[in-house]
């Protein structure tokens, strides 16, 4: 097939999906377009079948700011046309639903079919600002077929809006051959001597990630046992972090190493991983973690839990159980059995539940089914 996909380009879970997508869909022989405002953060190398169309939005100086959504529509639109794409596959209801619909509007009277696929906070945001309501709302009515990354997410999808069509959920995935276990230490020694433990937390650092609960579950964990926590990633909560792992004195202990390409490498030299999030339709980062067979210590939050089995591939706690969460994160670090179980465990469910082709073959099914669906619209 050759299909369009549009997401957020910059640091975060939905781009990464749909580039890790993007990817997969290609070497699976797609022909991929990516209409996007910037090169894809996990693009990386090139690949045969894929390529990136990036948007020039005009400025003029009577546009008060620039219309970068009317202008990926009309790009969406030329693209379609251009390349003959066959469905187009869009990460967030805003704006890319909107911009897919207002495409169609300018392709008339030839459709093309739009999957759209949440990734949260398009609804979870909602909850507490409706005033985009209406127009996600459109965008999803419009829109062929709708994919959430969690239950949970499809749920707090139908109870927000009644909408006609099925919430499919399609789980988030992970590359088991990127993220691995790594026996080679080198990673690892960057950063500890041989018998402290490394626990590392990876986000955009938005207050949802409670970056607070990260650094107490830590210091906690600290006061039993040598250790350091790596911090990768940036966003808005960044400096008050920082300042805050000062105050508490653990200055020396918490490494905050900013945004890093090679995540799967630093995932892989950790002993846990760290995600204390208030909100989380899915929680990638958890799941990377298990496929390189990193046990999760999290909140019981969101989506986390369809990721993050509690007992068993880490443990899950309530939002701002911060002690419960160093206590489990401790019991594991000292019971060398439990932590080789749960370690194992971790990376065996990764990769039977959520490896990337068995996921792609499941959008490939809802890229048939848009199709057809317009097809009989006699679109
Ligand atoms: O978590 C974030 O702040 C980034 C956000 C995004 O839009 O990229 O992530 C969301 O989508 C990811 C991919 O589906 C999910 O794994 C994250 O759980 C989800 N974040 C939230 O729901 C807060």
């Amino acid at each position: 097939m050759k299909i369009g996909i549009s997401c957020y380009p910059t640091l975060g879970g939905s781009g990464a999906v749909a580039t890790e997508l993007g990817k997969a869909l290609a070497r699976r022989g797609h022909e991929v377009h990516f209409i996007v405002t910037d090169v894809p953060f996990r693009l990386g190398s090139f690949y045969r079948n894929l390529y990136v169309h990036e948007l020039q939005t005009p400025t003029y100086p009577v546009f008060r700011t620039p219309p970068h959504d009317l202008a990926l529509a009309a790009l969406m639109a030329d693209i379609t046309q251009q390349y003959g794409l066959d469905v187009l596959h869009v990460h967030y209801a805003l704006p890319f639903a909107i911009c897919a619909l207002l495409a169609n509007e300018l392709l008339a009277p030839r459709r093309i079919p739009v999957v759209t696929t949440l990734h949260g906070t398009d609804v979870t945001v909602l909850a507490e600002d409706r005033s985009l309501y209406g127009v996600i709302r459109l965008g999803l009515e419009r829109s062929h077929v709708i994919t959430a990354v969690s239950h949970h997410l499809a749920a707090q999808t139908r109870e927000l809006f009644p909408l006609r069509r099925p919430v499919t959920v399609i789980h988030n995935f992970v590359d088991p051959e990127v993220f691995r276990p790594r026996t080679h230490d080198h990673v690892r020694r960057c950063f500890v001597e041989g018998h402290e433990r490394l626990l590392i937390h990876a986000s955009n650092f938005r207050a949802v990630k409670r970056i607070p609960d990260v650094l107490d579950v830590f210091r906690e964990v600290a006061n039993h046992l040598p250790a350091k926590l790596l911090m990768v990633g940036e966003g808005p909560e960044w400096p008050r972090a920082r300042r805050l792992a000062m105050e508490m004195g653990l200055a020396d202990q918490v490494l905050f190493l900013g945004k890093q390409d090679e995540v799967a490498e630093l995932m892989a030299a950790a002993d846990l991983f760290l995600l204390p999030s208030e909100r989380e339709s899915f929680g990638l980062v958890a799941l990377e973690a298990m496929a390189s067979g990193v046990p999760v210590i999290a909140s019981r939050a969101g989506g986390i839990p369809e990721v993050v089995e509690d007992g068993v591939t880490g443990f899950l706690a309530d939002v701002g159980a911060t002690t419960q969460m160093a206590d489990a994160a401790v019991r594991l670090l000292t019971d060398e059995a439990l932590y080789r179980r749960m370690s194992e465990a971790a990376r065996e469910r990764a990769v039977l539940q959520f490896h990337v082709e068995d996921k792609v073959a499941e959008y490939e099914r809802v890229y048939e089914q848009a199709v057809a669906e317009v097809t009989a619209l006699g679109g």
